[in-house]
């Protein structure tokens, strides 16, 4: 049947099942938004403030719930103000799909009013893209796109639709479901792989795994847990895969890397084979990466070949879907023993950093603590980039995939508040709590206006110490306590601004009111924010230094002699 080109985009998005896309229209999406407006019944559309968190919603979305986000914008600043969202999900390996207007091909190239080309800007931040030239690929482009976000390592696909596609009429056929379904491609593993994975694992004798998102995104937290109790492992996550095993396990030894355990630190630093499963061995946790995991053998399974021997030297891998690769090994290994081992390294949980807390204030972890008590275990927390997201991800008991929504990799300020609409609007009879703190804050409060228009009751925890904490606490540690730049002492009254975009708000300055605040907003069923008194100077422990290795580990404030 004929159809006009921007109907066709909402029928490709129906042929993907899509039922919910973030954005904000313009001159060169109108004809895509003006199709939008006879779907209305069927894909709902969420108008953020800005399109940056209209990317971090899709990119919430999508991690909450397991599906394709969906984001729309108009061409020039719509779509540069896209960037940072698809970089985002891009680093965290999340499946995107990103539809930026563009004006008419026949203006094209000629600096035509809000032309940017889009794909050139994105082409390093995105899995693949589009930009659509003739009426005939429109549809083949957005099957492609939604098969290529999703196939192998997941990730971010741009589709560029000039004003003339989408306005001009073509022949459109549904496409054919199962069709569809093969269009998403796994790499197959490899038989040898496997038994020289089996050798290493039976001659292990002090064994660790580190779980990375792939185990969260191939949902291979059951496979995950069997494997590590039939290898008798102790478990350490990235910060994307905490939330892959459950805080609450025996076996779990907590954070990985540059702020993470003591008993993680030791267990890498001690252990004599490394099982990296879904996880790249970034700098955050690699630190120096010719000292990592020195005393032990690497044995890494992933999905994307590009990883392995990227960062460090393995001894062997497994090229496939983790859960699929688990799922083989599980079935081969039998029960090992490594009692002693996982108790020397379990035994060490307890060895905690100093806790830094002026009494006049409140102390954060103690909200950490009080929410992971009082929060159901179904709970999503979000965060923004700092300390604030560090305390959560070593404080905060994770104990189902998918809880936890944050930008690991590119370490996007800002990113919190888009994210939980985005997770709030997957799951709305789910708890959605955003950790964040005044600097982050103030990218993206903004987007309290969207949470408000829709209804979306999420819970915006502002850990407010009035200065770009993380940075300040580098400053202190490494740069003689020259603090340039990272004072905040902003006027700005957080209670005010809640209730001036329609949101209610609410302050939390002793530590013996931490239970009846958030009772309080948790009981809202309204966008709330809890402004957080804290001390500027609570810094984040453990630390390792920047460049250092896992025994370098500081626990207190002051550097070791490395
Ligand atoms: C968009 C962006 N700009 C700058 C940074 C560098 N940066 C990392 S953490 C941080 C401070 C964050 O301050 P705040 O949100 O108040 O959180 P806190 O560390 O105080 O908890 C900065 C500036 C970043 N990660 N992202």
């Amino acid at each position: 049947m004929m159809m006009r080109g921007a109907n066709i985009v909402m029928e490709c998005l129906l042929e993907q099942g899509v039922d919910t896309v973030f954005g904000f229209p313009g001159g060169q999406i109108i004809v895509i938004y003006d199709a939008l407006y006879d779907y209305r019944d069927k894909i709902r559309h969420i108008l953020t403030s800005h399109e940056q968190h209209a990317t971090h919603a899709a990119d919430g979305y999508a991690r909450a719930n397991g599906k394709v986000g969906v984001v729309m914008a108009t061409s020039g600043p719509g779509a540069t103000n896209l960037v940072t969202g698809i970089a985002n999900a891009y680093m965290d390996s999340v499946p995107l799909v990103a539809i930026t207007g563009n004006v008419p091909t026949t203006l094209i190239g000629r600096d035509s009013f809000q032309e940017v080309d889009i794909t050139g800007v994105t082409m390093p931040i995105t899995k693949y893209n589009f930009f659509v030239k003739r009426m005939e690929d429109l549809a083949p482009a957005i099957r492609r796109a939604f098969a290529i976000a999703v196939s192998g390592r997941p990730g971010p696909v741009l589709i560029d639709i000039p004003k003339d596609i989408s306005t001009h009429y073509t022949e459109y056929t549904p496409a054919d479901p199962a069709e569809l379904k093969a269009n998403a491609k796994m790499p197959e593993m490899g038989k040898e792989a496997l038994s020289q994975a089996l050798d290493m694992l039976h001659d292990a004798k002090r064994p660790v795994i580190y779980a990375g998102g792939g185990i969260v995104s191939s949902g291979a937290s059951k496979e995950l847990s069997e494997f590590a109790r039939k290898l008798q492992a102790p478990v350490c996550c990235s910060i994307m895969g905490l939330s892959a095993f459950s805080a609450k396990e025996k076996l779990f030894a907590g954070l990985i890397g540059m702020h993470g355990s003591f008993a993680a630190a030791k267990a890498v630093t001690e252990s004599d084979l490394i099982v990296a499963v879904g996880a790249r061995f970034s700098d955050r946790v690699a630190g120096n990466r010719k000292k990592f995991g020195i005393n032990a053998r690497i044995l890494h399974i992933d999905i994307d070949a590009a990883e392995i021997d990227k960062n460090v030297k393995t001894a062997s891998h497994i090229l496939g879907d983790v859960k699929q690769v688990l799922k083989k090994l599980n079935a081969a290994i039998g029960q090992q023993d490594h009692a002693g081992w996982v108790e020397q390294v379990t035994g060490c949980k307890s060895v905690a950093p100093k806790e830094e807390f002026e009494g006049d204030n409140v102390n954060p972890r103690d909200v950490l603590r009080a929410l992971n008590r009082m929060l159901k275990k179904d709970a999503i927390i979000t965060t923004d980039v700092g300390q604030h997201q560090m305390w959560t991800a070593q404080t905060y008991e994770f104990t189902m995939p998918r809880t936890f929504i944050t930008s690991g990799g590119l370490g996007t300020m800002g990113f919190g508040v888009g994210a939980a609409i985005g997770a709030k609007t997957a799951w709305p009879e789910r708890q959605v709590v955003c950790i964040s703190g005044d600097g982050s804050f103030h990218m993206n409060c903004a987007e309290l206006s969207t949470a408000v228009s829709y209804k979306i009751p999420i819970i915006v925890i502002v850990m407010n110490n009035s200065v770009l904490g993380m940075v300040r606490q580098w400053q202190k540690l490494f740069f003689d306590q020259r603090f340039s730049e990272t004072t905040l002492e902003r006027a700005t009254d957080y209670v005010k601004l809640a209730e001036a975009f329609g949101a209610k708000g609410i302050r939390l300055t002793k530590n013996a009111d931490i239970d009846s605040v958030l009772k309080w907003a948790l009981s809202q069923n309204a966008p709330v924010v809890v402004d957080c008194v804290i001390s500027r100077d609570v810094n984040v422990f453990p630390m390792i230094p920047p460049g250092g290795s896992p025994e370098e580990i500081i626990l207190e404030e002051g550097l070791s002699d490395a």
